[in-house]
């Protein structure tokens, strides 16, 4: 029997009228999966209900924030005590004193962090601040990483140190890109031709240390560490963009987990508990260039929000005191990976996958998946069939092809073996 959806469809009809798409980001149209999205209306624990009150189990997880699955009561009740005295004030707060040291606490490297309200504006500041710190305007940045959508960074793939940024959206001119070069994930000698053929002019290297943004890509041995060993040799610097990754595959992070210690870090999602906070943070030498202190602007209406902080410093302590989760959503997260890859053989379907702790993508090819141009050969239209299956199955997915899942710390086995068995009988619709 199929799912009711006379709801979610009058809501998206209303929607679409008013919103671009219906949505207030784009990946949430399902346009590359096909069908119409489900409008949430409540989530507990690993569980979603939209408003024709079908039942999800949630890999998407807000895209990352909600480690602790949905309505975590730790942070719920946080939220709630600090709305009564009021939601914001445009002024420092103890609570943004408590959270900024949670992050610290995390990433040792870092001596100072400044909030800001998104992913975009933590990778966009921190580029400023690497420009305003070099004196230099080039920046590398690899293809299938997203790193928000400020211009300087929507730059279509396949650039390649050969050619400079080629605007990857309308309404960003080609001069906004000039000096952004997007180079192959994976490649440390394309790095190092970039470093040659620009010499003293590169600003800053930014990178997802593991990627999410092209579904996950792991990187490869020696990656990070040649990047590192690049970066401080041609004195440009290093930035690690942990939006996604940041307090999900350990506690501090893809830094702790690679022992590999960027220049700046910029980080979002969890640090907010499903509230709107970005952050970047480093070392008293670079951020001390951010004003007031130093002559790098960047500013916030919102930054430092009073619920956003309760929400992040309720998540963070709580991971802080419970890093056991670690290992127990590394260890389900992969019985789930693996089942499906083994029920895709049993099909004799072409999936491979990759994981890196609690994120993870099915990708629709034999693999492996390294980098832009090996993920790219991924069968979208079969995925777009398995997403529709899975969704009909109650499993709720990420749209699209190219973007990572995540497992909560609250996910049961009961819910794995659920979802593989939504996905057994998914298989056999994508191979009709
Ligand atoms: P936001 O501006 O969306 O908060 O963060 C931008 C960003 C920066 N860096 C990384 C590594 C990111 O993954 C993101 C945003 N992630 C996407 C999911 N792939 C957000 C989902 C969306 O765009 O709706």
């Amino acid at each position: 029997m199929s799912r009711k959806t006379s709801k979610s469809h009058e809501l998206q009809k209303r929607a679409e009228r008013i919103i671009p798409g219906g949505v207030d980001s784009p990946v949430r149209a399902f346009r590359s999966v096909g069908g119409e999205p489900p409008f949430i209306v409540r989530g507990e624990g690993s569980r979603l209900w939209d408003a024709d009150g079908n039942e999800y189990i949630d890999y998407v997880l807000s895209w990352g924030p909600l480690i602790l699955g949905h309505a975590v009561p730790e942070v719920t009740e946080a939220v709630m005590e600090a709305a009564r005295n009021g939601t914001s004030f445009g002024a420092s707060t103890p609570c943004e004193v408590d959270l900024a040291e949670a992050v610290l606490d995390a990433y040792p490297f870092a001596e100072k962090v400044r909030f800001v309200n998104s992913g975009t504006e933590a990778t966009m500041s921190a580029i400023r601040l690497a420009r305003g710190y070099t004196n230099r305007k080039y920046i590398i940045k690899f293809e299938g990483c997203y790193h928000g959508h400020s211009d300087a960074l929507l730059v279509k793939a396949g650039s390649g140190v050969a050619t400079l940024g080629i605007p990857g959206s309308a309404g960003v001119p080609e001069e906004f890109v000039q000096f952004t070069l997007a180079l192959p994930y994976n490649s440390l000698n394309v790095v190092e031709e970039a470093f040659r053929r620009y010499k003293d002019q590169i600003a800053c290297v930014i990178v997802e240390p593991v990627v999410g943004n092209m579904g996950c890509v792991p990187p490869a041995k020696g990656f990070l560490d040649g990047l590192r060993y690049l970066s401080s040799r041609e004195n440009a610097l290093l930035i690690f963009d942990e939006v996604m990754t940041g307090f999900r595959v350990a506690y501090g992070g893809a830094t702790e987990l690679y022992g590999v210690r960027p220049d700046l870090v910029t980080l979002g999602k969890v640090i907010g508990g499903g509230l709107p906070v970005g952050a970047y943070a480093g070392p008293a030498e670079f951020m001390d260039m951010v004003a007031p202190v130093g002559p790098v602007y960047q500013a916030g209406t919102l930054s430092g929000n009073p619920l956003a902080m309760a929400a992040g410093k309720a998540m963070l302590c709580y991971l802080r005191d419970n890093h056991e989760i670690y290992g127990r959503m590394d260890r389900l997260a992969g019985t789930l990976v693996e089942m499906v890859a083994k029920t895709a053989r049993d099909a004799d379907l072409p999936l491979s996958y990759n994981r890196v702790g609690s994120m993870f993508t099915w990708f629709f090819q034999r693999g492996p998946v390294t980098d832009w141009d090996s993920a790219a050969k991924s069968d979208t239209k079969a995925f777009g069939k398995f997403h529709r299956a899975m969704l009909e199955a109650g499993v709720y997915l990420p749209p699209s092809q190219f973007e990572a899942a995540f497992f909560s710390a609250v996910h049961t086995e009961e819910d794995v073996q659920q979802t593989v068995a939504a996905a057994r009988q998914s298989f056999a619709a994508v191979i009709a």
